[in-house]
């Protein structure tokens, strides 16, 4: 099942991504029509339930990008659901430790390298070219993208062990909620040099073990300055925060009248 979000990591170009957090197949299009890699489907933050879920990962896999769910919280019933819909790939969001890298592999392969249940005849058309039910049981462990988000001091104390997980193909970075975590908060934008070290550690470990490495960002100035900086998977805006933006932007040229 050949996905342009695979493609992207195998070549080992920065693939760039759109971030959708509310509801509708509208707004999916719209974000995935850009020319991007991938869209997340963002079921954790976003306004995103298991319907709008259903309806966003078709409506984005139709335009040829990938669709990635984000789930709202490492079990593995969410990654079977945002599998069985179709995402070629899933992101757990607060990953704590190497233990759950490991069970959130098998969620996501089916045997004999995991425990993922087959529910859905439709999985497969989500792919272009469609690939047949029995192509896809062979090819969904290798080509499916397994994503988990380092975003606690928990999980760069373990950030070598973590990296080392067999089936694990990027670790994407949460900046907000780790500069939370380590106590180093973004605040008025501004990304303290402890935050930055962090990150930093993220990337080389996820490299040194062989993985990709990924990061939250809702500008395409950030965007480019983290491509610059070696990242392979980058989100470079929000529907969120590009709507706020834009609509407030527009008002203000108005009101200068
Ligand atoms: C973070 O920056 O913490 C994120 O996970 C973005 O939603």
């Amino acid at each position: 099942a050949a996905s342009r979000i695979r493609t992207a990591l195998n070549e080992g170009r920065p693939s760039f991504g759109m971030w959708q957090m509310i509801p509708g197949a509208n707004v999916s299009r719209l974000l995935a029509r850009t020319g991007v890699d991938w869209v997340c489907v963002d079921c954790e933050h976003g306004n995103i339930d298991d319907g709008a879920m259903h309806d966003a990962v078709p409506a984005i896999a139709a335009t040829g990008a990938s669709p990635i769910v984000r789930i709202p919280d490492m079990q593995g019933w969410m990654v079977k659901r945002a599998l069985d819909c179709g995402a070629h790939g899933v992101i757990v969001p607060m990953l704590r430790s190497a233990e759950q890298a490991r069970q959130l592999v098998k969620d996501a392969k089916f045997p004999p390298l995991g425990v993922r249940g087959f529910g859905s005849p439709l999985s497969m058309e989500r792919f272009s070219p469609a690939p047949t039910f029995t192509e896809y049981l062979q090819q969904a462990n290798s080509t499916l993208v397994t994503i988990v988000q380092i975003e606690t001091q928990e999980a760069i104390d373990s950030i070598e062990e973590i990296a080392a997980v067999d089936g694990i193909d990027v670790l994407f970075i949460g900046p907000f909620d780790l500069g939370n975590s380590i106590g180093h908060p973004i605040l008025d934008g501004v990304v303290k040099q402890e935050l930055k070290d962090a990150m930093a550690k993220i990337l080389k470990a996820s490299h040194d073990n062989g993985k990709k490495c990924g990061v939250f960002s809702v500008t395409g100035e950030q965007a480019k300055a983290f491509a610059e900086q070696g990242f392979d998977m980058i989100a470079a805006a929000t529907d969120y925060t590009v709507l706020d933006f834009s609509l407030r932007s527009q008002l203000s040229v108005a009101q200068s009248a």
